[in-house]
């Protein structure tokens, strides 16, 4: 059955949602990979699929082909351009080819070095039709950070806080919890889960003792979590020894602090059961120098959760790609804490204008998701 071009486009829209969907599937446990998916197809049937699941694992479309009996003159949806390169694991491309894939459909391009229209030329080279930039920015917001790595070697970093109304975020006293309500704190668990890393300050460690993990998403992920790092910013390695984010997985304490002081915090932090790891940040820019060592590290996304200072030092210095806002239903005035201490502004024609991205209603809640206006991943 051929269809025409109307009904074709039709059908290459739902086969690259499911595509789509298929990949985030992996939105907590592809990192530092991108989350991808891929969907086998004959007509309107659905021939296999499959999706990337852990780094070092099969790439999405060797799981896609695993379920396909016969692929022969088959089509092909996969939400990143099939990578070229023998990594981990050998080249998607090659595998589409090999079974006799005839058409395939691309959503984002692959900018990792290594591939980088690499697998494009291979299929084209092998007489395959390929369609490109289908649906590309929907397949794009399922890998801000992968994207920004890989193109400028730096993470993207987004920031999320739980304010009042009127933007504040603990009272005078430092009292913050609760402002929200249960369904906007799981929803932020959430975004802890998908991110590489979280980023905190030595003052909110020192005050609220997080655990800085995505526990609460644990029993809901049906393919489980890969737990993010947790990296405080701890100039002077001060960080006590009795802080729960200790109890497990990595934890990265981010520094200006001279060589004796490292040794002084190893000794005190011996008995922490986490894996431990510290960063000299440069004294000249230090944001800058630690997205550096997290892109490094194959940190996509951070998530920053700290408090006015930590998140106003990232906006002063626009490295700050989206702000993910909870607002609660109070107001606290102004001898409360503002979410974010920001330099001075000069002038309302010149101050950045954020996008607005999404507004949600959480059980009498708002989750409020900004986009910087002039980054793109
Ligand atoms: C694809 N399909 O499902 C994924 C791709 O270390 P490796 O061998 O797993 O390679 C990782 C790189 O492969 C990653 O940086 C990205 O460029 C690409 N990921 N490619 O064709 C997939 N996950
Ligand atoms: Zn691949």
């Amino acid at each position: 059955m051929t269809l025409d071009a109307k009904a074709q486009h039709a059908l290459d829209l739902h086969m690259m949602q499911r595509a789509i969907a298929l990949a985030e599937n992996g939105l907590y446990t592809t990192k530092p990979n991108p989350r991808v998916g891929c969907v086998i197809t004959r007509g309107t049937d659905v021939l296999g699929e499959g999706w990337h699941q852990h780094a070092g694992q099969a790439h999405a479309e060797v799981n896609a082909l695993k379920n396909t009996a016969d692929a022969r003159g088959a089509c092909a949806y996969v939400t990143l351009e099939p990578c070229s390169h023998t990594g981990r694991t050998p080249p998607c491309a090659d595998a589409l080819i090999h079974v006799g894939i005839t058409r395939v459909i691309i959503a984002s391009a692959d900018p990792n070095p290594l591939v980088n229209g690499g697998g494009v030329q291979k299929l084209k080279a092998a007489g395959i039709e390929v369609i490109q930039s289908f649906l590309s920015e929907q397949a794009d917001a399922l890998n801000p950070g992968f994207l920004r790595r890989m193109r400028s070697g730096m993470p993207w970093v987004r920031g999320k806080i739980a304010s009042s109304m009127d933007g504040r975020i603990a009272l005078s006293n430092g009292e913050s919890q609760w402002l929200t309500g249960e369904a906007a704190r799981y929803d932020g668990h959430r975004l802890r889960a998908r991110a590489c890393a979280l980023v905190s300050g030595l003052n909110t460690v020192r005050h609220d003792n997080p655990r800085l993990d995505a526990r609460l998403m644990e029993a809901d992920a049906p393919f489980g979590i890969v737990q993010p790092v947790k990296i405080i910013l701890d100039r002077e390695l001060a960080l006590p020894a009795d802080r729960q984010l200790l109890l497990s997985g990595r934890v990265i304490l981010a520094h200006q602090a001279p060589k004796s002081s490292i040794m002084t915090a190893m000794r005190r932090l011996s008995d922490a059961p986490c894996e431990l790891e510290f960063i000299a940040l440069d004294p000249a820019q230090p944001l800058q120098s630690l997205l550096r060592e997290c892109a490094q590290r194959g940190f996509n996304e951070l998530h920053l959760e700290g408090g006015g200072r930590l998140l106003g030092s990232f906006i002063n210095e626009n490295l700050l790609d989206e702000l993910v806002q909870y607002q609660a239903p109070l107001v606290l005035g102004e001898h409360a804490l503002p979410m974010a201490a920001i330099a001075p502004v000069q002038s309302l024609n010149t101050v950045t204008r954020w996008k607005l991205a999404e507004a949600q209603p959480l059980n009498g809640d708002l989750k409020v998701t900004w986009l910087r206006p002039d980054l793109q991943a």
